[in-house]
């Protein structure tokens, strides 16, 4: 298959490392400058600009997290003034505030080329119509791919996420040949799809799924209900969006484009720099990045690094599918969620009818991930008005649609029913087979 930019996706590791390098030097120089965060971190760590020559001194670099994306909301990580910043996405952050990156023109321009990269790795060409279901706006899955598209001049068909009876019949009517959504909502158009008898009216023939965990189990039964090859595609807002790690065609692992981004895997518990091919988290430095570089960033993803050469000819390292956070963050329905938002969401509802002791439960039923909520009623509300539950679950639930953009299922339950635990609360039952 064709490359977009063989070059860079053939270089030598002594050519890729000599080019890290350079780059590095210069991402350290500049975030040091611009990054009060950063400078702060280096500071404290008796390290100075001069003393990163190379990639070399990577690992003495100081780790970046979620939380300075809080502590710093909404802009105070940029590394360029806002005039110069032509688009901002968000994603979940571990409380009420999102947490929001900055792109300048360059850095939106780097982003089509990582996407457009995978785009024609899988062969895809001017030729064809890609549909875009991923979310359109904050988060970066629909814009993401829109912009990757439009790069090697596709047809795209911005048709959002959401009303799954438009998707398929635009599908069919528009000619779709590449299909863009979360794994998840890809097998529940498969399912539609094969429910109608509609699949020998598809033109489709390649799909690019991610924002989310997903099996081989997963990957067959897209591949089988809509007749295409599905590839999987990572990426996470506070590095680049979708595209910084993607399948080539032959779907063993993902390519991370290592002129751009450099990946280390750590031990999670002693932040210890892991042998190449060890499974720990996943940490990224940005190293073209001009709105928002991220030094160290500690993805909380698992997974492990493959550098062996692949068949394609790509150089550049293959990361295995994630299998799993060290962190409590879930994804439902490919949104972030973390149990603290919930938590907030629980405290902040005056009225004395609730306690802030909660349970949920994320479970997949016919391809559709659920989200249960238990919460706790208080003694008060439970001897006096057992009627009004419909609406206080009613509230609760509204609340947390507008905190998190996600439909929870409340249920109102008895005091002291939820068990206590001595240790560390266990608030989360996740019965997705994921593994
Ligand atoms: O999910 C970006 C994206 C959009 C990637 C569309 C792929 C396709 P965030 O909302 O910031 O960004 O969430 C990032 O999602 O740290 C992983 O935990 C998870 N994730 C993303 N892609 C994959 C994948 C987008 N292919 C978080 N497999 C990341 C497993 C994934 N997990």
């Amino acid at each position: 298959m064709a490359m977009l930019n063989e070059r860079e996706e053939t270089l030598s590791r002594e050519e890729l490392e000599r080019l890290q390098s350079e780059r590095l030097v210069w991402q350290v120089k500049r975030t040091y400058e611009r990054v009060e965060c950063f400078r702060k971190r280096m500071d404290e760590a008796g390290l100075t600009p001069d003393d990163i020559h190379g990639i070399e001194d990577l690992h003495k670099l100081p780790f970046s997290y979620k939380k300075d994306l809080r502590d710093y909301y909404p802009y105070g990580l940029f590394a360029e003034p806002l005039k110069n910043i032509v688009r901002v996405h968000a994603s979940s952050g571990t409380t009420g505030k999102r947490i929001v990156v900055g792109y300048t023109k360059n850095d939106l321009d780097l982003w089509a080329d990582c996407f457009a990269r995978m785009l024609t790795a899988i062969g895809a060409t001017d030729e064809d119509v890609v549909q875009v279901s991923y979310g359109y706006g904050l988060f970066t899955g629909g814009l993401g791919a829109h912009d990757g598209a439009t790069r090697i001049g596709a047809t795209v068909i911005p048709m959002s996420s959401g009303n799954t009876p438009l998707q398929i019949q635009n599908m069919i009517d528009f000619g779709a040949t590449i299909l863009c959504c979360t794994p998840s909502y890809a097998l529940y158009i498969g399912e539609e799809i094969e429910r109608a008898g509609l699949k020998d009216q598809l033109k489709l023939k390649a799909g690019i799924f991610g924002a989310e965990p997903w099996t081989e189990n997963m990957r067959r039964e897209i591949e089988e209900k809509l007749g295409i090859k599905a590839y999987d595609i990572y990426g996470l807002s506070e590095i680049l969006g979708p595209g910084v790690g993607c399948e080539c065609e032959y779907q063993e692992g993902m390519h991370v484009w290592e002129d751009h981004f450099i990946p280390e895997i750590i031990d999670p518990d002693t932040c210890e720099v892991l042998p190449k091919g060890a499974t720990g988290e996943l940490v990224f430095t940005t190293i073209t990045k001009e709105g928002f570089p991220a030094i160290r960033y500690r993805t909380r993803d698992i997974c492990s690094l493959d550098y062996t050469p692949c068949k394609c000819g790509r150089t550049h390292v293959r990361m295995r599918k994630p299998t799993g956070r060290s962190d409590d963050m879930l994804i439902i329905r490919g949104v972030n969620v973390f149990p603290s938002q919930v938590e907030e969401v629980l405290l902040s509802i005056g009225g004395g009818e609730i306690t802030p002791n909660y349970f949920i439960t994320v479970d997949r039923v016919d391809n559709n991930d659920t989200f249960d909520l238990d919460v706790e009623m208080s003694e008060a509300f439970f001897a006096d008005d057992v009627k009004s539950i419909a609406a206080v679950e009613r509230t609760i639930a509204e609340k947390l649609r507008s905190a998190l953009g996600l439909g929870v299922k409340v249920h109102l339950v008895n005091p002291k029913s939820i068990a206590r635990s001595e240790g560390k609360a266990k608030r989360v039952l996740d019965k997705r087979k994921l593994s």
